[in-house]
């Protein structure tokens, strides 16, 4: 027998079940489109075993800062008992978890990110990269995951969905760039083409609209960072969206935004390495960017100076940021460190993502720079032996 994902059964068994009595779900997803593919195959699973439709939130990174914090749990206008599912966060979001258990809300998290010693409260994780995984793949997206969990809840039945979920598993995979390897490369290799021609309806309007040419490439970059809109996001709404004309109104509404973020991004990214100097080790900034902004700004910082990047936004005595660092460096590995000045923090190695009060800013940098000063020393040390 080859070997599972830990919980994976178990999971879906529990969705199952929640299906089958009709229990009350709340999927929690991230924004980028991972979490939203992710959230679209688990709603329409449950709903395909006959249960009732899930209610959906879609995380507001600048209003509850990452994933599903303690704000985002306070923000589920729902009342308990009901099942909330995290999808594509939630390994990190030790507050959150608190919080939901507080409400007497239990908690199931399906998230692919990085895991701490401990785990949050929760009454079932599923996530390969938890201790005791034996899963020997742990690079897929949270998409690529769920597209398991799916085949695993619907059995036979699966094939009735399966090319729709491959279409997005496949947007998940591309938009969070995981390698190209194993599971991920058996995702593309029939999504990518099966993409060409979508069964997706409001893909096909997107395509009339931007054309074919370097149309994944476009679209991703167009869905990937959206606006919130209610409890979910204008992407989310796209992808939802079951009338030509809704569709070309989510349409119209990205474009704009997207446009503008285009237009904030070139102007930050321009100003911040117009700032940097040689001698500093790392980029450590507070940007006039807005919030959701910094990820993408991070990224594109690291391109150009290929040090250790961390920028964040101040509002209400509180930072939030977004770090990268080069390959074979470790971000979640450096917050750890300095884990005593952070609220929250979580990723992956090469991109993360933190929460401090505004009064520790000054010694979380001073900690990196310890950090980051001891990895050099110990590279140069490696060198030399
Ligand atoms: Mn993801």
């Amino acid at each position: 027998m080859t070997t599972e994902m830990k919980n994976l059964e178990k999971v879906a068994e529990r969705l199952k079940r929640a299906a089958k009595e009709g229990e009350r779900v709340i999927l929690f997803g991230d924004s980028d489109l991972d979490g939203i593919t992710s959230v679209m195959m688990v709603k329409e699973t449950i709903e395909f075993l006959g249960g009732a439709t899930p209610s959906v939130y879609i995380s507001d990174r600048e209003k509850w800062g990452y994933g599903l914090s303690k704000e985002a749990v306070c923000s589920i206008n729902e009342n308990p008992p009901a099942l909330i599912i995290s999808l594509d966060c939630g390994i990190s979001n030790f507050e959150g978890a608190k919080e939901a258990k507080r409400r007497g809300f239990e908690l199931v998290i399906v998230d692919h990110h990085k895991t701490f010693p401990e785990l949050p409260e929760a009454s079932l994780i599923l996530d390969p990269m938890q201790e005791g995984d034996e899963y020997p793949f742990k690079k897929m997206a949270n998409g690529g995951i769920v597209y398991k969990l799916s085949e695993k809840m619907l059995g036979k039945d699966f094939s009735k969905t399966e090319r729709r979920f491959l279409e997005l598993a496949t947007l998940a995979t591309l938009a969070d760039m995981v390698p190209r390897k194993e599971d991920n490369q058996r995702i593309l290799e029939k999504g990518m083409g099966f993409l060409k021609d979508s069964s997706i309806f409001p893909l096909k309007v997107l395509k009339e609209v931007i054309g074919e040419d370097s149309f994944l490439e476009k679209m991703i970059s167009l869905l990937n960072i959206t606006s919130p809109y209610g409890n979910v996001n204008s992407a989310y709404l796209l992808l939802e969206a079951k009338e030509k004309s809704e569709a070309e109104k989510w349409i119209e509404k990205i474009k704009k935004e997207n446009e503008e973020r285009r237009e904030e991004i070139k102007r930050e990214e321009e100003k911040i390495v117009g700032e940097v100097s040689n001698e500093e080790m790392i980029i450590f900034k507070e940007g006039s960017f807005s919030a959701p902004l910094a990820g993408t700004l991070a990224s594109r910082v690291i391109r150009k100076c290929k040090k250790p990047v961390f920028l964040y936004t101040k509002e209400s005595g509180i930072a939030r940021g977004s770090a990268r660092v080069p390959s074979g460096q470790d971000a979640v590995d450096a917050m750890r460190h300095c884990k005593r000045y952070l609220q929250t923090f979580g990723g992956h190695p090469e991109a993360a993502g933190f929460i401090l009060r505004e009064e520790n800013v000054n010694d979380f940098k001073k900690c990196l720079l310890e950090y980051f000063k001891d990895q050099e020393e110990e590279s140069c040390r490696g060198e030399a032996s």
